[in-house]
């Protein structure tokens, strides 16, 4: 495929914006090669500045559940572009996102809508704290919250251990406030809470992790999280900024009838525009400012842009519940496609292509694959015009424009190359 467009505009963009990217995983590091340059996207596909055209299965990193431009989303900001871009103050339709989201995660009894996923967790992290009076927050490995300082962290050397600051900037002593766990260990949380239980204020996490590639919980596994934080008076925050609205309209917590305290949304609650929720039980909401001490804001919170995508999104999915059978028969036949070389981690539809023939259930498992074997499916596929997620620790998601001639074809190229590379 040529791409000579692609590669000069990344040439330019390296002299003004780190890595040429406003997102790490854009620059196709885990995979090599140059980031196709997109000009533009249209249900089930992306278009780049080469007119090269590919079917995507990024879909924005999951908030695009209905594939890119559908005519909902679209009318609904041609409406709202006529009575602004931004306020500054509360809106009706803030009110109305808000009820909706509500209705569709009960366990949301109060929302506040932030500008990310990150702001989201950062911000129930922060009320957490100031609920519980305390300082320690238990997360899982493999799992991403969002770029939080203080969950930017990698496991000390014992399970009940404190973190490790898991990048450059992040001090100690923020990474020492946070335990790094084994995601799926029932027992390692056990011990987490018998030895610290009393100092902890919350267990964060993705309640079927997605940034690992897509890795579901076990049997029990949930639910002993939910029973050790009542046990010990900790908060469990489910983050379902990707599986929100995604593997079911109420989620995760939906799919396995959990009720969590808080939740964080992200993704497709913004309908492809930005935008973030945390929310939870009232009594602890009430502690928001200015309703209580627990201090967070932003300027472009609740932006009625965003808002209206994400209503148009949101009122779409309540309408038309049918699109979750549409999108697990779908994503089904796109994941019958393997090889004995590989395994598939799928729940909804949000799935991954593990090179490994060892089952996945946690990062050390999703570590032991073969990312030299992804990189040559993945650049097997993209010059197919297939564009699958550029690492092997992401999840792929199918959107209700995803054809069955798409899901053909993708199934098609995939068991070609599992043919022609025998050694999977
Ligand atoms: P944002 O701040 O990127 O909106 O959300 C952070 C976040 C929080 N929680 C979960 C479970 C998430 O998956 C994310 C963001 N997901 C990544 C994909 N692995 C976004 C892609 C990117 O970082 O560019």
């Amino acid at each position: 495929m040529n791409r000579n467009r692609s590669e000069a505009l990344l040439s330019r963009a390296l002299k003004v914006i780190p890595g040429g990217v406003n997102s790490p995983v854009r620059a196709f590091r885990a995979v090599g090669g140059t980031p196709p340059f997109l000009v533009r996207g249209e249900g089930s596909r992306i278009y780049d500045a080469d007119g090269n055209e590919y079917i995507d299965y990024v879909c924005s990193w999951g908030p695009l559940l209905l594939g890119h431009r559908h005519p909902v989303i679209i009318e609904a900001l041609r409406e709202a572009l006529e009575r602004g871009t931004s306020f500054g103050a509360p809106t009706e339709w803030e009110v109305e996102l808000a009820e909706e989201i509500r209705d569709a995660f009960p366990s949301m009894e109060m929302v506040r809508l932030v500008n990310s996923g990150t702001e989201a967790t950062m911000s129930a992290l922060r009320l957490a704290r100031g609920y519980t009076r305390r300082t320690l927050v238990v997360k899982f490995e493999g799992c991403y919250h969002g770029h939080v300082d203080s969950l930017l962290v990698k496991a000390g050397s014992g399970v009940a251990t404190l973190g490790l600051p898991d990048t450059a900037g992040v001090p100690e002593e923020f990474a020492s406030t946070t335990m790094a766990l084994p995601y799926n260990s029932i027992e390692a949380l056990e011990q987490a809470f018998a030895a610290r239980g009393n100092q902890i204020a919350a267990v964060i996490l993705e309640p079927v992790a997605g940034n690992m590639g897509c890795v579901p919980p076990r049997a029990g596994f949930l639910e002993a999280a939910r029973a050790l934080t009542v046990k010990y008076g900790a908060l469990l925050i489910f983050d379902e900024v990707m599986t929100g609205f995604r593997v079911a309209r109420g989620g995760a917590q939906q799919l396995y009838g959990i009720r969590p305290d808080l939740t964080t949304l992200g993704k497709i609650i913004g309908g492809g525009l930005p935008a973030g929720a945390y929310g939870g039980r009232a009594d602890i909401m009430s502690m928001v400012a200015p309703s209580g001490p627990v201090y967070q804001a932003g300027t472009l919170s609740g932006n009625p842009l965003a808002v209206a995508a994400g209503l148009a999104m949101l009122r779409y999915i309540r309408n038309h519940p049918e699109l979750y059978t549409q999108l697990e028969q779908r994503s089904a036949a796109l994941c019958a496609a393997t090889s004995q070389g590989v395994t598939v981690n799928r729940v909804g539809s949000m799935f991954t292509v593990f090179f490994t023939p060892h089952g996945v259930t946690d990062y050390e498992m999703a570590k032991r694959s073969d990312t030299a074997a992804f990189r040559e499916f993945f650049h097997w596929m993209l010059d197919r015009g297939i564009y699958f997620p550029p690492s092997q620790f992401e999840a792929g998601f199918v959107s209700t424009a995803h054809t069955e001639a798409d899901i053909k074809r993708t199934a098609e190229m995939a068991a070609e190359f599992f043919e022609q590379k025998t050694r999977f």
